[in-house]
């Protein structure tokens, strides 16, 4: 069924009010997720009406409602993609059987450890940006923060579904745990890395929707084809969400190079690295954004896990987790001979390594993560050049900066150079945001709250939200958070 029941507590399309078990658990575990919301969500503006879409059908066409809403009446529902009859299994020792519409159980631990480490980011996602609220560039990023906030609570109901309907008590107490943790917490830390760090100003905010909310995409799209039913009709409802959060990150970032790029031009400062020349107008400098790049995009290739993984070769085997576009690869999509090209540093050389392309998946994953993210820089770089500029921001070599993987006992330069761990500690202050850039970019970080105004070191975007004006007023700001 593919109608949305908003008549429940929880909206659904999975005939919950059939399920008197599952719903009852759900409904146990509402006020201990809106708890969670109050007290590690969005800092302030709980009480304002933001103008936020809700999903109300699964079709291709119109299945967002935009409407004003309080964060905390938000519909979070759970929504899965329609059935498709007769679907088979595509990849895999199980290529061609049914899909399973129940758990496995031999796959039983593989799949419940990857539905919790994918639920765990969601719910970090919107702990990591809970103080931006306050110093929003307008009410339309405003706006822009709350719906990713709000989305990424609703994957987090997605996997929660799954953990409560189909793996008992212990999915109740992953449910559970998945809001006991928390981000940056030395005692009880989010899953993965990157989830950990911090998300302190807006461009930080922009790099991680650019560049971390995309690993989202495409580990989505990895499970998108699984042969768990279940799973691959709810990622492929989460993608059609994903899009959005990606865009803002995308057009932020593309805003913020626009800012800086026409305040030199019309200051006639003619040399992008002239920091000091840049900054004492206000905006954010082009060296200092290529850091943040530098930053956001290695610690999430982190999130890829190890490039050669047996690992991601067994969730491949067994048809719970494929590759990006796997239905439209062109091989046996068993990968029995194949072989798959990884970079490695073999004898202090880096080399293209022909591996067994089962054992490759991650690998594989990233190089397809990677061809997207250079394709956005690329846009980012026309916004510079139409001003005039001889400036190229790039991606870091896949190498630099990594804690996870093949390159990990190993320093590497930006450029791609293999450098000793003593020219790392000298040089990677010159690569990666320091305090004082982070001070730097803290103290433009002024609230703009007037309707179609801006903060001086963005450029406003080029089109609004729902195909509304320039000066809507995205966000009511109620008396209670004005400050
Ligand atoms: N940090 O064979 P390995 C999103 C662990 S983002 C800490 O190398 P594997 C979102 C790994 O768990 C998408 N630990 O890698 C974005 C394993 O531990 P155990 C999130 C790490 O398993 C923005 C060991 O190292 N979804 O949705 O092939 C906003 C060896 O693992 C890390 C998913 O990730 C790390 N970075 O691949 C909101 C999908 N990397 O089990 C949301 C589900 C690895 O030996 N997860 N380890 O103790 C997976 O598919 C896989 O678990 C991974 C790792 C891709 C994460
Ligand atoms: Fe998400
Ligand atoms: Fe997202």
């Amino acid at each position: 069924m593919s109608a949305v029941d908003y008549d429940t507590l929880i909206p659904n399309n999975v005939d919950l009010s059939s399920d008197a078990r599952l719903k009852r658990a759900l409904e146990k575990w509402y006020p201990q997720y809106l708890d969670w919301w109050k007290t590690v969500g969005p800092e302030g503006f709980q009480d304002c009406e933001v103008y936020l879409r809700t999903a109300v059908s699964v079709d291709r066409d119109g299945w967002a409602k935009f409407g004003f809403v309080k964060m905390p009446q938000y519909r979070w529902g759970i929504l899965l993609a329609p059935r498709e009859e007769g679907r088979k299994i595509a990849f895999g020792l199980h290529k061609g059987e049914a899909v399973w519409q129940e758990v496995p159980g031999e796959y039983r631990a593989m799949l419940r450890r990857l539905i919790v480490i994918q639920g765990d980011t969601e719910p970090a996602s919107v702990e990591q940006q809970r103080y931006l609220g306050a110093t929003a560039p307008s009410l339309y990023d405003m706006r822009n923060l709350f719906q990713v906030n709000v989305e990424e609570g609703r994957h987090l109901w997605a996997m929660v579904y799954l953990l409560q309907k189909y793996f008992g008590r212990d999915g109740r107490e992953e449910a559970e745990a998945l809001l006991k943790r928390r981000s940056g917490d030395p005692d009880r830390p989010r899953i993965l890395g990157a989830f950990n760090e911090r998300t302190p100003d807006w461009l930080s905010f922009f790099m991680f929707t650019t560049f971390t909310d995309r690993d989202g995409k495409m580990q989505l799209e990895s499970l998108a084809n699984s042969g768990f039913d279940p799973l691959a009709r709810t990622t492929r409802f989460m993608l059609t969400e994903e899009g959005h959060h990606m865009l803002v990150g995308r057009t932020g970032v593309a805003r913020v190079v626009q800012r800086s790029s026409e305040v030199m031009r019309e200051q006639g400062i003619t040399d992008p690295h002239d920091i000091d020349s840049v900054r004492q107008h206000g905006v954010i400098d082009l060296p200092t954004i290529q850091k943040k790049i530098n930053f956001h995009f290695s610690v999430t290739l982190d999130l890829f896990g190890a490039e050669v993984s047996t690992n991601a070769a067994n969730a491949f085997n067994a048809g719970i987790k494929g590759r990006f576009g796997e239905p439209r690869i062109n091989d046996d999509h068993q990968l029995h001979d194949d072989t798959y090209p990884v970079e490695q540093i073999i004898e202090g050389e880096l080399k293209q390594v022909n591996m067994p392309a089962i054992s490759a998946i991650n690998a594989r994953l990233l190089d397809d993560y990677i061809s997207e993210c250079a394709n956005i820089v690329i846009s980012w770089n026309r916004v510079i050049a139409e001003q005039g500029f001889d400036y190229e921001l790039q991606l870091p070599h896949r190498g630099f900066n990594r804690q996870v993987g093949e390159f990990s006992e190993h320093f590497v330069s930006p450029t791609g150079e293999l450098i000793t761990e003593s020219d790392w500690v000298q040089m990677s202050t010159d690569w990666l945001p320091s305090v004082a850039d982070g001070d730097y970019i803290l103290s433009l970080m002024k609230p703009e709250r007037r309707a179609g105004h801006f903060a001086p070191w963005i450029a406003p975007p080029k089109a609004g939200i729902d195909g509304k004006p320039g000066d809507f007023e995205y966000v009511r700001i109620a008396a209670s958070s004005r400050n």
